[in-house]
């Protein structure tokens, strides 16, 4: 079972139950967690409470394809996991020109630690849904997609979905000096997260999700990479103890997990470039690239 948001014919949002045959029903709460908390306080979990009430109702005439799709949750936060595969802290080790240690970069030594990264990614007004523009970022020509998975959190650090994450990336800025990291990472349109939640009690094995990510060139394939849970490092769970860890977390924070897909070294988004991340459990979460315009920023 999914959970999208989606825009209904009067223009106000709604939360929908995706089922696995792909009927959609709209459900009578505000958010993802609203869902979640009244599952909680009525003692049974989210895909029973759900199912409770579908059981009553008739789908909707449309499919999802055919809906316009927003964030499925408005998390107040989103935080990211660095370094958490390989394939991050050699892309990483490329693209730093800071100081070599003798033993090792500080990407070498963190894909070691105990401790994690986990730095802070986005708030709600910088994170978009499904074919909402990322933006590109002025004062950068190294510009990538990192695709992830994105874990939905309560406020007791409970995973309570899944989802797709895009941690938009500037390489060289981060190459420059890892304390521009904030800037490497955070602008308008930087995070993407959607086009839906998995509810976690719906995931049989959350380390073996299979990801693909696309790049369309004037309609072109030109970067085209996959990944796989099993590669990661470190447990989710793991990660979220470290987040929450005597930090206040909010109910809906979403939590992006590291990437393992990275565009070949000499690629860099272009405007008009296209972004597919597909987890077949979960969706397709597709953006275009877009530049900002500077009287928008204004
Ligand atoms: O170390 C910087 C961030 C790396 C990252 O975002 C990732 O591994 O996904
Ligand atoms: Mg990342």
């Amino acid at each position: 079972m999914r959970i999208i948001r989606y825009l209904n014919k009067n223009s106000s949002s709604v939360l929908g139950a995706v089922t696995d045959q792909g009927e959609i029903y709209p459900l009578p709460y505000s958010g993802f967690m609203e869902l979640v908390n009244q599952a909680d306080l009525v003692g049974v979990t989210a895909l029973k409470l759900i199912e409770s009430l579908i059981a009553v109702m008739e789908p909707l005439e449309e499919k999802i394809d055919e809906l316009e799709l927003l964030v499925p949750i408005v998390a107040p936060e989103v935080w990211a996991s660095g370094v958490t595969y390989e394939k991050s802290r050699d892309a990483r080790n490329y693209e730093t020109s800071s100081e070599i240690l003798d033993n090792g970069t500080c990407y070498d030594k963190v894909y070691d630690a105990e401790r994690p990264e986990l730095f802070f990614k986005s708030t709600a007004a910088r994170t978009i849904g499904p074919n909402a523009p990322v933006y590109l970022r002025s004062d950068s020509t190294w510009q990538i997609p990192e695709p992830e998975v994105g874990l939905v959190i309560s406020k007791t650090g409970r995973i309570v979905g899944y989802t797709i994450g895009n941690d938009m990336s500037c390489r060289d800025i981060e190459g420059d000096n890892p304390l521009y990291l904030p800037q490497a990472k955070i602008w308008r349109n930087s995070c993407v997260i959607g086009p839906a939640i998995r509810l976690a009690e719906t995931v049989e094995d959350p380390y073996n999700f299979q990801l693909i990510c696309r790049i369309f060139r004037a309609d072109q394939l030109v970067v085209e990479g996959t990944a796989n849970t099993s590669q990661l490092k470190r447990r989710f769970e793991e990660l979220v103890s470290f987040l929450i860890r005597d930090n206040e977390v909010f109910d809906g924070t979403v939590l992006l997990t590291g990437t393992s897909i990275v565009p070949p070294n000499e690629f860099t988004l272009k405007e008009n470039d296209q972004i597919e991340i597909e987890i077949s459990s979960i969706g397709k979460l597709s953006n275009p690239v877009k530049l900002q315009h500077s009287k928008e920023v204004m």
